[in-house]
């Protein structure tokens, strides 16, 4: 059985189901300044760090024609799918839905909403706009992963310990095999990431498998040959 080189011990990979690359909200609201992220008084730029290498995932994933969903957090124009309480979080000067100098914040179709262009989805690959910080909740997440066979998941995007791991928390309570690439996720706050990854890796793996970049796609090239690699 083919593996990746992981903590707290070898992830398995699957012998008859799928496996696919969760990319969370890699959007310009929080990698750029007048964004959410900024909004909310954070150094949107330490988030740039993982990009080259989220690139270098995302098109091994593509070469090897595996599935690859990236997601958006972002509400409807009318807001109709934002909680009050989210919006009153926060003593920055611009609140979800005010207008930014990206468009309206963290509104569905502003500039500031849309992929950062190195990371842009190709034709194939899904969306997921998702008004919680949890990638299952109330979207059709689900339904796509259980349509294409998928049991295992490579979470990757930001904030590490606010979407990436509650959208791995959520996968991990309905059954999904999940691993973390430690080099493809980023925080503004250091701690929180390096604390997330102990976390989700401690007590035998309660939540899941941490590993990088490269040993997730070593370890798939050997699954599953591919027309890039072969
Ligand atoms: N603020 C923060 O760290 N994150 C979010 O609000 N959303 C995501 O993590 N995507």
């Amino acid at each position: 059985m083919p593996t990746i080189s992981a903590l707290p011990y070898e992830y398995e990979l699957p012998e008859s189901s799928q496996v696919a690359l969760i990319v969370i909200d890699m959007q310009r609201d929080f990698l750029e300044p007048g964004g959410f992220g900024d909004a909310l008084n954070n150094d949107v730029a330490r988030l740039q760090a993982i990009v080259p290498v989220l690139k270098r995932l995302i098109e091994g994933f593509r070469a090897m024609d595996l599935t690859i969903i990236h997601t958006i957090e972002c509400h409807q124009p009318d807001m109709s799918d934002c909680p009050p309480s989210k919006v009153k979080r926060g003593k920055g000067t611009l609140k979800i839905g005010d207008p930014g100098p990206m468009g309206r914040i963290l509104i569905k179709g502003e500039p500031g909403n849309g992929i950062i262009p190195e990371l842009a989805p190709i034709p194939g690959e899904f969306v997921i706009y998702k008004p919680g910080k949890g990638a299952f909740y109330a979207t059709n997440l689900e339904l796509i992963l259980k349509e294409q066979n998928i049991t295992h998941l490579f979470i990757t995007g930001v904030t590490t310990e606010v979407c990436v791991q509650t959208t791995m928390r959520e996968a991990n309570d309905r059954g999904y095999e999940c691993l973390m690439v430690e080099d493809c996720t980023e925080s503004y706050f250091p701690e929180f990431k390096q604390s997330t990854l102990e976390m989700v890796r401690a007590q035998g793996g309660i939540v899941g498998w941490t590993s990088t970049a490269d040993e997730v796609l070593k370890g798939l090239k050997a699954w599953k040959p591919s027309k890039a690699f072969a």
